[in-house]
């Protein structure tokens, strides 16, 4: 529900204060199957729909440990607020965009294929000295945080979550980029036997995002671990995820396995596959439709009502000064 705004997200109390994370978070173990799905012990499995018994065939790996369980819940970071309710955690969970296992909306069964450990992530590039580390011992070295961000798909439905993770210039600093590097590149996994998607050989796998430095360094721009105060369920992008909340969707790229800095903007993967449709900056702006639909509004996952939809997704205070001097770039879509 959209409660009326003062400016920008900064918003009334009642929507971001620690407690309303605590409480859905409450709610949600309460809620038994949607804990279930969250919840992270062996045999759990993110089990979805409130079904109780035993994993599904061929979904052996998803009993393995979550990824550095001790950090959750994370301390709330206050400075990020709500200008609106948190999405049910079930909702948020088990309606997903996930190419990797197939192109509709609930993949989220057919992503618990994907295996966690081991889990590297490769940093490279323009950077002092290019490091691979396991993805538990990266996470364990960042300050982990909890915020309320927003996300708005560029298909026009949105979400509210309670993120778990850490700035992403945490991780820049931790690189050491070279001054000469301007783009940081993000991939995800490619391993078809665990994502049938990618069998799909039509599509430019790996999934692959870019950032500038600017907007990589930029506040906003946080690497997910978790959400609702539970390490990352596999359809979300476990272990770890871009959360980019000024951008469409699809700039916050999923189950992350590369770092890369270098001085060529790269061609992301859904530019390469439409660029006239999704482009490299794709900040969200209301006034600018998609060449198939309008932008103006977007449905709140779990409403049927339509809300405005607003400049850099209400976040414009933290990174409209990012794209000054940049006018003639296709910058919103
Ligand atoms: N690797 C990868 N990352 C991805 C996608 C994808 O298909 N593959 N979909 C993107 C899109 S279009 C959106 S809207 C968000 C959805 O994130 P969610 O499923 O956690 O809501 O993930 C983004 N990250
Ligand atoms: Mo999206």
């Amino acid at each position: 529900m959209l409660t009326r705004s003062r400016k920008g997200w900064a918003l009334p109390e009642s929507a971001a204060t620690p407690k309303s994370v605590w409480l859905s978070r409450r709610r949600l173990l309460a809620a038994g199957g949607a804990g279930a799905m969250l919840a992270a012990a062996p045999g759990a499995g993110y089990l979805l729909g409130g079904g109780g018994g035993g994993q599904p065939a061929g979904m052996a790996m998803a009993d393995e440990a979550p990824i550095a369980p001790e950090l959750y819940p994370a301390p709330l970071n206050e400075a990020y607020e709500l200008d609106r309710e948190l999405t049910d955690p079930e909702l948020a969970t088990t309606y997903n965009n996930f190419y990797e296992f197939g192109s509709q909306k609930n993949i989220s069964m057919a992503a618990q294929a994907l295996r966690l450990r081991p889990w590297t992530v490769t940093i490279d590039g323009m950077v002092e000295e290019e490091i691979t580390l396991d993805a538990e011992e990266l996470i364990r070295r960042m300050p982990i945080e909890e915020r309320l961000y927003r996300l708005r798909c560029v298909e026009a439905w949105a979400m509210a979550v309670p993120w778990t993770g850490f700035a992403l210039k945490e991780l820049v600093d931790f690189a050491r980029p070279l001054s000469s590097a301007q783009y940081l590149v993000m991939t995800t996994f490619e391993d078809s036997s665990q994502a049938p998607g990618q069998r799909q050989f039509w599509y430019p796998w790996p999934y692959t995002e870019g950032l500038t430095m600017a907007e990589a360094t930029n506040e906003l721009a946080f690497i997910a671990t978790g959400i609702y105060g539970e390490p990352m369920p596999r359809q979300n992008g476990a272990p770890l995820r871009l959360a980019v909340p000024w951008k469409y969707g699809f700039k916050s790229v999923k189950s992350i396995v590369r770092f890369s800095f270098t001085d060529q903007r790269p061609t992301t993967f859904w530019e390469e596959i439409a660029g006239q449709e999704y482009g490299f900056w794709a900040n969200v702006n209301p006034e600018v439709p998609h060449p198939r639909w309008s932008q103006a509004t977007e449905r709140m996952l779990g409403t049927d009502e339509r809300v405005p939809t607003q400049l850099f997704n209400g976040y414009g205070e933290q990174v409209a000064h990012l794209y000054d001097g940049l006018e003639g770039e296709r910058l919103f879509m």
